[in-house]
């Protein structure tokens, strides 16, 4: 009878492994296993919080929004859009607040910490602000009051602001915009006097991409805090954007951080994400979770690293494939929200 079976089972051991393979889909792909939440652990070392990126129209995905608002997850969320100049005061002193205000409330809700992003930044600015013809005198009043009103309305919520966004070019010369073109590089403590006046216990920071790198880049951002702070300008924190891409994440990153904090201010990571090459494969996924660890690993390692935001948590609303032609997958998440590899590189990250 043993014998039996056995001769039948071998006889069908040729058919099994003839079976035609599986149809590679997405389900192939590796996904993440932890079940640690990522604000959780970036707690337990000692961090103030991971938070996310998150933009209006996402807030009726309810799938999108458990995950969100668990403060478990997220402990501090980012308005990817929704406080920008644009949308804040799209006509000199008319100001709308409706969706800015939907994330400042989602974040007193859900018990989050708020980053306010930004007050002046050379992008998505109306035209009556890129248009207008300023002096120095007209567009240096219209930085204050515009900085003003935007923090004041919340004042005592906003855990750090933005205030600067990107002022330099890759060269590490100042970027040509109205407010550097009008005003000089005066515009900074400016802006910055007028965040600190509004509200007097927000952390009051300058937000870069590529400072990341040993260069000029990051050599002109550390010149100028430093520079700031030896003129008594509040300046409190340096944002490290971090827009990375799968294999490539900087080997500077921590030594950067490190020098920065040096100057007495602190460093945050704010939105962070590690693109890749379409189609996503095992192995890019395996490098994302690598790399993510490796980011992680970095704030964890410098104590005046407050926190990391990642700029958006799934790939169905990154902005990374509609920039970045033929990238994408830059998240923790897939577009399904289903966990990556790269969700348990960060929760290694922190442990
Ligand atoms: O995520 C934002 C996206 O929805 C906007 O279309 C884009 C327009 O510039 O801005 C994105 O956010 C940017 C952030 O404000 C500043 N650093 C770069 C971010 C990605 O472009």
């Amino acid at each position: 009878m043993i014998s039996k079976t056995f001769t039948v089972l071998l006889a069908l051991l040729p058919l099994v492994q003839c079976a035609p393979p599986t149809p590679a889909a997405s389900s192939a792909l590796p996904t993440g296993t932890s079940t640690v939440a990522l604000n959780t652990a970036a707690k337990a070392a000692g961090k103030l919080y991971m938070g996310t990126a998150t933009d209006n129209g996402e807030l009726t995905d309810t799938a999108y929004t458990t995950i969100l608002d668990n403060n478990a997850n997220f402990g501090q969320i980012t308005p990817a859009n929704a406080m920008k100049w644009e949308n804040t005061e799209p006509e000199q002193g008319t100001w709308t607040w409706t969706n800015a205000d939907q994330i400042a409330n989602l974040a007193k809700t859900n018990g989050q910490l708020l980053r306010g992003h930004n007050c002046v930044w050379y992008n998505q600015l109306p035209s009556w602000v890129t248009s207008g013809s300023w002096t120095n005198a007209t567009l240096t009043a219209v930085v204050q009051d515009h900085t003003t009103e935007l923090v004041s309305r919340y004042k005592g919520q906003v855990y750090a602001w933005d205030v600067i966004n990107e002022p330099f070019n890759d060269d590490g010369t100042y970027r040509s915009d109205v407010f550097y073109n009008t005003i000089g590089p005066a515009y900074i403590p400016i802006a910055l006097r007028a965040a600190r006046a509004a509200d007097p216990n927000a952390k009051l920071y300058i937000n870069e991409y590529n400072i990341e790198y040993t260069g000029s880049k990051a050599t002109a951002m550390l010149n100028l805090v430093e520079s700031l702070k030896a003129e008594g300008v509040p300046i409190d924190g340096v944002g490290l954007q971090s827009h990375f891409i799968v294999g490539e994440v900087p080997t500077s990153l921590q030594s950067i951080m490190e020098q920065f904090t040096a100057l007495g201010v602190e460093v945050a990571i704010t939105e962070l994400d590690i693109r890749m090459t379409l189609p996503e494969t095992a192995a890019l996924l395996e490098q994302q979770k690598t790399d993510y660890d490796t980011v992680i690993s970095a704030c964890r390692a410098v104590s005046g690293c407050v926190g990391v935001t990642v700029w958006d948590f799934t790939d169905k609303y990154s902005w990374v494939p509609s920039t970045f032609s033929g990238q994408g997958a830059a998240t923790p998440y897939d577009s399904n929200l289903v966990k990556k590899p790269a969700y348990d590189g960060i929760v290694a990250g922190w442990q």
